[in-house]
């Protein structure tokens, strides 16, 4: 099993008010009022901004915004913050006017409204306050609303955002089977096939004709996304390149090489060696290159977590000139699958518990293992069996 990071903290602030002295506001004088979390990792900025009332405090408690001022939250983190949620106070809830924002989004507001909810992704986020309470649940008495407030009691703020949990691997898709008939000399096949390169790599040899024309090479090739890697298929030669000798082997073939990097089981043709019908004097030396294909593939960085396969056929090169992966009338035909299975990006992703009482181990942001007695000041994530939190080192 393996362990998902949630990045996301959250971090409530409750307005402690007028009993706290650095943070009073006075209506009488018009500097920009700030005040910061008990963690000072937040600074709140009031700002009169273009409002006949400023910033104060309603009552202990409870912050007030009147109206067209602005607050502006600044994040110190190394992250952003994602969310956060003002909680409204019972006169917030009277005198809610419309709340717009500088960058990312504010939850459509409604009357009755409890909270003012917004999500975007920054490190300094500035809130201004409407000129009347649309959203109050209190109106004069002609039916007008109020001059608008914006008063709350706690701001919830969550920063990071929660990293997606790791995506299992897809199965392997359904592939159609290829068919036709083999050489009837029984020299037209592959002796070796090996890749080189990838993080597990295969290699499977034949001393005979294959029993059947289809083959389905052992073990997986197991690469990450972005990789690069090789795969050699070296076919069996009766003889050395010739003009006048005809060496029935697959050199009187071409081969096609097909991908399924999406994995959703339609090959894609990545490369045909080997020319068609070769004329005189090449009608006897034959393709050449088709015997010895060293082929490198990138792995795209979009298959992360699939299964699939690599197909390469080999055809009569007079014969099936438009072939496909899936054709079954090969004629002097073979056709080898690789299974590759593409994981996960490193670094921390491959991070991984399993116990549910082991001891903790720390790892930096790159997936780096660390002593955990001698951390410097960072941020690391603990593991400890199959959870994983993140901590802050001071
Ligand atoms: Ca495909």
């Amino acid at each position: 099993m393996c362990a998902s990071f949630a990045y996301a903290e959250t971090h409530i602030i409750t307005i402690k008010g007028l009993s706290d002295g650095n943070k009073v506001f006075d209506n009488s004088v018009n500097p920009v009022y700030s005040f910061f979390s008990e963690d000072n990792l937040f600074r709140f900025d009031c700002d009169p901004n273009l409002g006949a009332s400023k910033p104060n405090y309603n009552k202990a408690g409870d912050l007030r915004l009147n109206a067209k001022n602005t607050f502006t939250i600044n994040y110190n983190g190394s992250d952003q913050i994602s969310k956060i949620s003002f909680v409204l106070s019972e006169q917030g809830l009277k005198r809610l006017a419309e709340i717009t924002t500088n960058q990312g989004e504010i939850k459509t507001q409604a009357q009755g409204d409890e909270t003012v909810d917004w999500t975007g992704e920054a490190q300094a986020v500035t809130f201004t306050v409407g000129q009347l309470g649309v959203y109050g649940n209190e109106f004069r008495s002609d039916g007008t609303p109020y001059n608008g407030q914006f008063c709350f009691t706690q701001i919830i703020i969550t920063t990071g955002i929660d990293e997606e949990p790791e995506q299992p691997v897809t199965p392997e898709p359904n592939y159609m089977i290829p068919g036709g008939t083999m050489h009837s000399a029984g020299n037209n096949y592959v002796e070796q096939l090996y890749s080189e390169g990838a993080t597990v790599n295969i290699d499977q040899s034949w001393d005979s004709t294959p029993s059947a024309l289809h083959q389905i090479v052992e073990g997986a090739v197991e690469v990450a996304p972005g990789a690069t890697f090789t795969l050699n298929l070296k076919a069996k030669k009766l003889g050395p390149q010739s003009s006048t000798t005809v060496y029935e082997d697959l050199r009187f073939a071409r081969a096609r090489i097909y991908t399924d990097w999406d994995a959703d089981g339609v090959f894609t043709e990545d490369q045909v060696i080997g020319t068609e019908s070769p004329q005189a004097p090449y009608n006897v030396i034959g393709n050449m290159d088709v015997l010895d294909i060293t082929k490198q593939f990138t792995v795209p960085a979009e298959a992360e977590n699939t299964n699939s396969r690599i197909r390469v056929i080999y055809h009569n090169a007079w014969s099936n000139k438009d072939c496909t992966a899936n054709s079954t009338d090969l004629v002097d035909g073979m056709a080898y699958d690789v299974k590759v299975k593409v994981g996960q990006r490193s670094g921390i992703d491959s991070i991984t518990g399993d116990a549910t009482d082991a001891p903790a181990e720390f790892y930096n942001l790159q997936g780096i293992r660390m002593d955990g007695n001698s951390l410097t000041p960072g941020i690391y994530i603990m593991r400890q069996g199959s959870k994983a939190t993140k901590v802050l080192v001071r």
